[in-house]
């Protein structure tokens, strides 16, 4: 459809951005400081994205609150406390209102209005938005805001739809809250949804059965009520944090030992680990410089954990069942919970290994394996994951260039342009999509160097009469060859069976996604791309005569 055709029945912005998680709303500020007009089109009841949809209980961020928030504001971030180590989801949604609300930015934002298809005019250089409520938008600009863990992935399981209990995806948590106290309640799977959930499930549940198809390592998170003294150090030293933070590997401050694994004793060696154990969370990953790229460091870490494991679960059997074996640990995302592998001692849990059965069906009153056992239940809980990276871009599945869609483009997985930008979906930006650090990432620190990034682009083109901006193919395939080579370089790409690679989604094409050379270099790049005219990427200038 060409933007003339709708016209007069569109509303008309200099740019939509679709999503109001983090990403949407520092975009929507960003933009319209710098004086544009803009749309947030908005598929959930109220803003936060991630954190609006995943309420289920003990949900949490796994980087540290005074690292996991905004930096565009030091009024914000000087007035904003927050009350304990690791934010808890209620906590970072009530921070993302007060936001909005702070930066006037709620009139900006349309709710339960879902994008369902997006496509770019070639003629005038737009893109044309239609929605679930009807309604048609035009833009020059589209800000793909749209989330990486964004789209829940239930498993197509037999049966689930004559299931007499009631079914959640954590990923989908009802507003209300879910009751299950005394319930029989199962959980499947065990990845870092399950594991925050699963304790606090387990003190009310009668009994809860836990489906597990691969351990993971969780991590204690060693969450505590803030510290003053913490808070008072960060607010006094908050620009200085955010530089470290911008120019480091991860986008945080958590403290990394430059040291290899094999450059210590073992005596040392150990001593760190249990510091790390200490630290809790994901400092584990930052104990040597070398945990993911040497295979012996990181099977010494791994085993340490499995100790760890082995120490706090009484039952034998139960604790090694909850070991991974051959599983690189980091490769998985890293789990970080608490009080996770002591519910396994409570007598109203009970550990369901998959590893030489599967769930063959759901029945009428609850799971049942392939090895005939049965499980009544009244609750069943999916902490099964989600379609990343890509889902939320592909379930749009915009419109390009001659026709092309962004399915087609990506059909070999995602192919972008320092995961910021595709060859024929000119003037599209996406904000940590794949081929950025994204998920590798404290994501607001990811967030923020993208939308500044995009906002001085989108002034560029401006300042030099550009109707549009374009990533060249070959940069795009030259950046998605580096993106892949990066990977190669690490543990990562041993471990294929993730959802950074998409191999959690049948039929999803398996291919690293992330970009691990560094959010620090990595930042270093887009900034270069831009001084230097912005490189690999082409600009049409002459805006064509418009037909209405
Ligand atoms: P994850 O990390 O993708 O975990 C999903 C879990 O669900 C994982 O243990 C899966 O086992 C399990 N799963 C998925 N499908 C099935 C089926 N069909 N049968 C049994 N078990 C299944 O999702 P999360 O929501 O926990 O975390 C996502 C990210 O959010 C996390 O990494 C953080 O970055 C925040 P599998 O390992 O595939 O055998």
């Amino acid at each position: 459809m060409h933007a003339h055709d709708v016209t007069r029945s569109a509303h008309r912005y200099d740019a939509i951005v679709v999503g109001a998680g983090l990403a949407g709303v520092y975009a929507v500020y960003k933009l319209r400081q710098i004086g544009l007009s803009v749309r947030v089109l908005e598929a959930g009841g109220g803003v936060g994205g991630t954190w609006y949809h995943n309420r289920y209980p003990g949900a949490r961020c796994d980087i540290e609150s005074l690292d996991y928030s905004y930096s565009f504001s030091d009024e914000l971030q000087q007035e904003w406390s927050w009350s304990e180590r690791y934010a808890s989801q209620p906590e970072i949604l009530r921070y993302i209102n007060h936001v909005v609300d702070r930066f006037d930015l709620r009139p900006h934002i349309q709710l339960n209005t879902t994008v369902v298809a997006a496509s770019y005019d070639e003629e005038e250089h737009v893109w044309v938005f239609e929605t679930s409520t009807g309604e048609s938008y035009v833009a020059n600009y589209a800000v793909m805001a749209t989330g990486v863990l964004s789209v829940a992935q239930v498993p197509s399981m037999t049966g689930l739809e004559d299931y007499r209990g009631r079914w959640f995806h954590t990923g989908d948590w009802p507003e209300e809250g879910v009751d299950v106290a005394g319930r029989r309640v199962g959980v499947i799977g065990t990845g870092s949804s399950a594991t925050q959930l699963i304790p606090l499930v387990a003190e009310e549940a009668g009994h809860l059965y836990v489906f597990q198809r691969t351990p993971n390592y969780t991590m204690p998170a060693q969450n505590h009520p803030m510290k003053p003294e913490v808070e008072k150090d960060w607010k006094a030293n908050y620009p200085e944090r955010r530089r470290f933070a911008r120019a480091s590997g991860f986008g945080h401050n958590q403290v990394t030992n430059h040291r290899s694994g094999k450059e210590v004793t073992e005596e040392e060696r150990r001593a760190e680990l249990e510091n790390r154990w200490q630290l809790g969370g994901l400092y584990m990953m930052r104990a040597f410089k070398d945990i993911l790229t040497d295979a012996e460091v990181n099977e010494e870490a791994a085993e340490f954990v499995r100790n760890k494991i082995r120490s706090i679960v009484k039952d034998p059997e139960t604790a090694e069942a909850l070991c991974p074996q051959n599983l690189y640990i980091g490769t998985k995302r890293l789990c970080s919970g608490t009080h996770y592998y002591e519910t396994f001692n409570r007598e109203n849990v009970s550990l369901v290994s998959l590893k030489d059965v599967a769930i063959e069906c759901i029945t009428a009153s609850g799971v049942q394996l392939t090895d005939g056992r049965e499980y009544e239940l009244d609750v069943l809980i999916f902490a099964t994951g989600f379609d990343a990276m890509t889902g939320a871009m592909n379930r749009i599945n915009p419109r390009g260039r001659g026709g092309v869609t962004l399915k087609e483009a990506w059909a070999a997985g995602p192919h972008t342009y320092l995961g910021l930008c595709m060859a024929d979906f000119p003037n599209m930006f996406v904000i940590t999509g794949p081929g950025s650090p994204s998920v590798f990432s404290n994501m607001v620190t990811s967030i923020e160097q993208h939308v500044e990034w995009i906002a001085d682009c989108i002034q560029y083109m401006r300042a030099s009469g550009y109707a549009a901006v374009e990533a060249t193919f070959v940069a795009q395939e030259q950046w998605t060859q580096h993106v892949s080579e990066a990977a190669g370089r690490t543990l990562y790409a041993k471990s294929r069976n993730t959802w950074f690679h998409g191999a959690n989604i049948p039929g999803k094409p398996v291919t690293f996604m992330p970009y691990v050379g560094g959010v620090g270099n990595y930042y270093n790049k887009i900034l270069e791309v831009a001084r230097e005219g912005y490189k690999g990427f082409q600009f049409h200038k002459v805006r064509s005569v418009s037909k209405v």
